[in-house]
Formats: structure tokens, sequence, C-alpha cells
């Protein structure tokens, strides 16, 4: 048996490389081109902890890249599901795709595994249908399955081989040979249940997460309008039992925790408040530095906007990832507010992505007064001393040095 895994990004390389690198005949598709270049090339094309070595591993194996699908009967597809920015809705329509081209290639009895994020319902209005119709015209016995990836960049390979996974099938027949596919490369616990519970338990992890981060937000606006010292507290907090609060920050980007909750929000408004609060509040947060960095310039009579910089442009630490990153967020909205760029610098953005980003960490320091640190990479949590004399505005609560200023 061959697995073609559909789209190979984030999710579907790891995924595809570790299936190969554990004895699974693998062909990776994808439709860009100069992506299926490169990883013919050998080349790895996103930064991610043990993930050269684990290319290494499958190509010693087998593992072909194309940006054909093949006959088969075990697909996998991990492509992206972004949300419509009006109605708040998934958009399918990449799935949707992939699986109208599979349904063109595969074999009578084929299993499609779609991975990517889908809100509840997703298979049976969108999916279901495609296949039934395919299954009627061939007299097949075509299956569609969910099993929503859980993997957290920065520990992508680690946790694909630990994580608890969740498999949602129709049938225990058809659950059971996709667990046995992911058990050669997963040690954690693989739980099958049914679609739509494995469609809404992705999407309500993301949003637990989302919530309890809004809930720390909100507990540093309210600590910091009343001179209380929130990450004193949330660490006292913790030491219950039964609590466990995330970390303030200057906001929640990448394409999963800041996106997912939207689905919820636009499948059931008016039943979905919390979340939609939620929401809010961490969509509020770049927005909320600014206010601070306007209050630290008025205290220190700063009035010169290109004396700041912000250290960071992806959406967290030590990933080259910037989708829905704060720090764009902060940067575009200074642009409409003042019509200037702030300058800024990533050591993991090495292509020019902003005005006045910076390629070097010292030049970057040498050119401004206050820097504010978005995203608390390895490289400035090691170099806090390069900062003395600089004022600091630390909303990553990574350092503590006399005079700085926090969320
Ligand atoms: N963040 C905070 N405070 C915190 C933790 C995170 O502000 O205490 C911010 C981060 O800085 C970042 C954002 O939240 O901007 C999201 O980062 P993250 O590390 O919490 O999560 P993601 O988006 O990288 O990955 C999440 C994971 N989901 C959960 O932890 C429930 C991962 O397991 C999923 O596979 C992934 O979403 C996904 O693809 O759905």
């Amino acid at each position: 048996m061959i697995i073609n895994v559909i789209g190979l990004g984030y999710i579907g390389l790891p995924t595809a490389l570790i299936l190969a690198a554990c004895d699974n005949n693998v062909f990776g598709t994808d439709y860009n081109k100069v992506l299926v270049s490169k990883l013919n090339q050998g080349e790895v094309t996103f930064d991610e902890v043990g993930i050269k070595e684990l290319f290494e591993a499958a190509t010693r194996k087998y593992i072909k890249f194309s940006s054909e699908y093949i006959k088969t009967n075990f697909y996998i597809i991990a492509v992206p599901t972004p949300y419509d920015k009006i109605s708040k809705k998934i958009d399918p329509s990449y799935v949707v795709k992939a699986v109208n081209n599979i349904l063109d290639v595969c074999e009578k009895d084929s299993i499609i595994v779609i991975e990517s994020t889908i809100s509840p319902g997703t298979i049976n209005k969108y999916i279901r249908p495609i296949i039934n119709e395919k299954n009627q015209s061939i007299n097949g016995t075509i299956n569609v399955v969910h099993a929503p990836e859980r993997i957290i960049p920065g520990n992508m390979i680690y946790e694909l081989r630990h994580n608890s996974r969740t498999i949602g099938a129709d049938n225990a027949k058809t659950g059971e040979i996709v667990k046995k596919v992911y058990s050669s490369f997963c040690n954690g616990e693989i739980i099958i249940t049914d679609i739509r519970t494995a469609e809404m338990t992705k999407v309500v992890e993301n949003t637990f997460r989302d919530i309890n981060i809004a809930f720390a937000n909100e507990l540093a606006k309210i600590c910091a309008s009343d001179e209380m010292n929130v990450y004193e507290i949330i660490r006292i907090a913790n030491k219950h039992p039964r609590v466990n609060i995330l970390s303030p920050g200057p906001g929640v980007g990448g394409h999963c925790i800041s996106v997912d909750p939207w689905f919820l929000v636009g499948d059931y408004p008016g039943l979905a408040n919390i979340i939609l609060t939620a929401r809010r509040i961490n969509d509020s947060m770049p927005e909320y530095v600014l206010e601070r960095i306007h209050d630290i310039m008025k205290e220190k009579n700063m009035t010169d906007l290109s004396r700041i910089g912000l250290y960071g442009l992806t959406y967290k630490e030590n990933v080259d990832d910037t989708r829905e990153s704060p720090s764009l967020q902060l940067i575009d909205s200074i642009k409409k507010h003042l019509g200037s760029a702030l300058k800024s610098y990533d050591p993991f953005v090495k292509s020019s992505i902003v005005e006045n980003q910076y390629h070097n960490f010292n030049l970057f320091l040498d050119n401004i007064d206050l820097i504010v640190i978005m995203v608390s990479h390895d490289e400035i949590k090691n170099n806090i001393g390069l900062l003395k004399g600089k004022i600091v505005f630390d909303t990553k609560n990574i350092c503590n040095i006399d005079g700085i200023y926090k969320l």
C-alpha cells in the first residue's frame, strides 16, 4: 500500500516524513511546484526541531514528492482550512478540491483521512455528498475519516510520536485500519470515535487554550490599571492544585488558536459567547501593546517613533512562522494610525517582509532606544545583557532588569 499525503506544509510534510521513516511507502503531493522541486532536491522547506534528521531518515526509505495525485487506496489530506473573515465560517474549498482530485484517481475501496482542522459538520455538509455520489457511480466503498492533527510547532516531531490521537470514522473497521497506520509512528493513545465528535473535539481543544489565554490577557489589563503584578498573581494562583492560568502576551497568533474558535462563533452565533469575547480580547492585544508604547514614550519624553524597535516577527518563539503574528498586526496598526513603520528584527525571518526590518541583532539595537520584546526567542533570552542602556518593554516576561516595563 502507498499512502498519498496531500499538502506538504507544516502538518503534511512532517506527517509524510514520519510515515516513511516508519516503513510506510509514501507519496507526497503538493500543488506548489516550487516546494515540490525543493523537496526533491533534498531541501527541507521550513525550520523545525529534528525535521532535517527526519527528512534524511525518510529519504533512506520510500518517499516521493510530486504535484500529481496517485492511484492508491489510502490518502491523508493536510491542506489549509482558512476562515472567511466576514462570516467567520470555515472555507473548506482546499479540502473539497483535494477530495475531488482524489476521487478522480483513487481505488474503489479507498480511505480518505482528513487531518486539516474543520468545523463540526463540515464532512457531512461538504465531503460526504461528493463521496456518496462517487460510491454510487462506481459501486465503491470509499470511506472518509477525520484524524485531526495536534502537534505544536517547535516540538512537532516529538509530539507526532507521543501525543494521543483522535480518529473519527463511520465504522469500526475503517477506524481500525487507520489506527493501524497511525500506530506505525505514534506511541500515544489512539481513540476511535465518530466523525462529528472528532471535528468538534479538535476545535474545542484550541478554543479552550484561546479562552485561557484571553483570561490571562484580561487579568494583565486589570492588573496594569491598578499597579498589580499579573505574573506574580498568576504564579501564585497556579500553585492551587486545580488552577492553571496561561500567560498573558502581545496577542494570539498562528494558524490554529487564533482561527479555530471563529468556526464556532460563525456556526453558532448567539451560543458561542465566551468564545467570541475571548477572541476579541486576544485580538485586542496588539492595540493594547501600542497604547502601552504611547504611555512609555510619554513617560520617557520620547517623540521619535524611528527609535522604537520590535523584537520578533513570528507568532511565537523559536519558529519561523509569521501567520497571524501579533507583531505584524501591531506594525500594520501603527502604519494605519501614524503612517510610519517601526523598526523590527527577527532572527528566524530571513527575508524582508516589512519596512525597516533588520537582519542583524546588534545593528538593530544600535539604532533604537526603546525595544519592545514581542517574541521570546532563545536568542534574546540568552542575550539580555545586550539590552543594557535601552528602555525595555517586555511583553513576554522574559527578563527582570531595572526600570523594565511589562504588560
Ligand atoms: N500564547 C500566549 N500565552 C500562552 C500560550 C500561548 O499568549 O500562555 C500565544 C502564543 O504566543 C501564540 C499563540 O498563543 O501567539 C498560539 O501558540 P500556542 O503555542 O499556544 O499554540 P499553536 O497555535 O502553535 O498550536 C496549537 C496547539 N493547540 C493546543 O495547544 C490546544 C497545537 O497542539 C495544535 O496542533 C495547533 O494549535 C493546531 O494546529 O491546531
